[in-house]
C-alpha cells in the first residue's frame, strides 16, 4: 500500500470507532468529561424526543450553542491521521458517534455516522433532512421554509433507533475487521459500545486510545493512554515508510 510499510502487522480491514474524545482537542466539549456538556445539562432533559416535544426552544438553545462552538473548531491531528488511514488502507471504515462533522471537515470521505449530524436539520412534518450551516440560526426554534413546521437537529436522540443503513454498515465492518481502533469514547452509550465487543468476538485485535480506563479497556489487546491528538498519529506513524 502506497506510503505504508509492509511491516503493517494487520491486513487492510482496519475499523475505527470514534467518540467525543477525538474532538476534545479541537475545543469541542465531551459529554461526560469534567468539562463535559452533560455537566451543565442532563441528557434526558435535552437529547430526547420527549424533551424536544416538551420544550423545543430549550433543546434548540443547546444545539445552537453547540453549533457555534463547533463552527469555530478545527480538526486536530487525530482526525487527520484517520484521513491518512482511509487513503492508505482500502478496506478502512470510520464509524463515529460524533455529530460535529469534524471527520468530514478533515477530509474523511467514508464516514458512518451512527448518531447523525448537527449540521443537518430535519422537518418534523415532511421528514426531509438537509444541510443547514447557518450560525447563528435566524430564529429559535427554526422552522421549515416550505411547510412552516418545526425543524429538529438531524441527530439520534436517546430512545431513538440508529439509522438502519448506518447500523448495518457498522455491524458488517465490526464483523469483518481484523483490527478495531476504539478512539475517545467512554464506552457507555449503546448500541455503539457493542461494536468493539462484536469485533473482538469475530476475532479482531482491539486497540483503545483514551485518557483513562473505560468499560471497553478489558477488551483491548493494546492501550494508548494520553491525548489522542498525540497518541493516534504516533501509533499510525509506525507504519509509514
Ligand atoms: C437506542 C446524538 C433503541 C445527540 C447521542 C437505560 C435507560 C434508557 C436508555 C438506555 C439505558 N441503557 C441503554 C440505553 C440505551 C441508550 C443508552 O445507551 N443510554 C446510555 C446513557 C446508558 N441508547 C439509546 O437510546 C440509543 N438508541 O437504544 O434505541 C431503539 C431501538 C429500536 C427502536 C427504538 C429505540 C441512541 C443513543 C444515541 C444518543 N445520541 N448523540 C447529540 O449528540 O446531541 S449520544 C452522545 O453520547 C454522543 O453521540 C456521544 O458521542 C455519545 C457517546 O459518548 P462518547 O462519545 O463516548 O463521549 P463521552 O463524553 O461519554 O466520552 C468521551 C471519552 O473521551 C472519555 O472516555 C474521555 O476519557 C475521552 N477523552 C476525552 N478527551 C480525550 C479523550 N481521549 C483521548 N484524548 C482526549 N483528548
Amino acid at each position: 500500500m502506497a506510503g505504508v510499510s509492509d511491516s503493517m502487522e494487520f491486513g487492510p480491514r482496519v475499523v475505527a470507532l470514534t467518540g467525543a474524545g477525538i474532538s476534545a482537542e479541537s475545543g469541542v466539549p465531551t459529554f461526560r468529561g469534567p468539562d463535559g456538556l452533560w455537566g451543565r445539562y442532563r441528557p434526558e432533559e435535552l437529547a430526547t424526543p420527549e424533551a424536544f416535544a416538551r420544550d423545543p426552544v430549550r433543546v434548540w438553545e443547546w444545539y445552537a450553542w453547540r453549533r457555534e462552538v463547533i463552527a469555530r473548531a478545527q480538526p486536530n491531528p487525530a482526525h487527520r491521521a484517520l484521513v491518512e488511514m482511509e487513503a492508505a488502507l482500502p478496506g478502512f471504515v470510520l464509524i463515529t458517534q460524533n455529530v460535529d462533522g469534524l471527520h468530514q471537515q478533515a477530509g474523511s470521505r467514508r464516514v458512518v455516522e451512527l448518531h447523525g449530524n448537527l449540521w443537518r436539520v430535519r422537518c418534523v412534518q415532511e421528514d426531509r433532512a438537509w444541510e443547514d450551516r447557518r450560525v447563528p440560526l435566524p430564529e429559535i426554534p427554526p422552522r421549515c421554509p416550505t411547510c412552516g413546521a418545526l425543524l429538529r437537529p438531524d441527530v439520534v436522540w436517546f430512545g431513538e433507533p440508529i439509522p438502519s443503513e448506518a447500523w448495518q454498515l457498522a455491524v458488517q465492518a465490526a464483523q469483518e475487521a481484523n483490527l478495531f481502533l476504539v478512539i475517545g469514547t467512554s464506552g457507555i452509550v449503546e448500541p455503539a459500545a457493542s461494536l468493539p465487543r462484536l469485533a473482538r468476538a469475530c476475532g479482531a485485535r482491539i486497540i483503545e486510545f483514551n485518557l483513562e480506563d473505560t468499560p471497553l479497556t478489558p477488551l483491548a489487546d493494546e492501550v494508548w493512554r494520553g491525548p489522542v491528538g498525540e497518541t493516534l498519529p504516533r501509533w499510525w506513524a509506525r507504519f509509514q515508510t
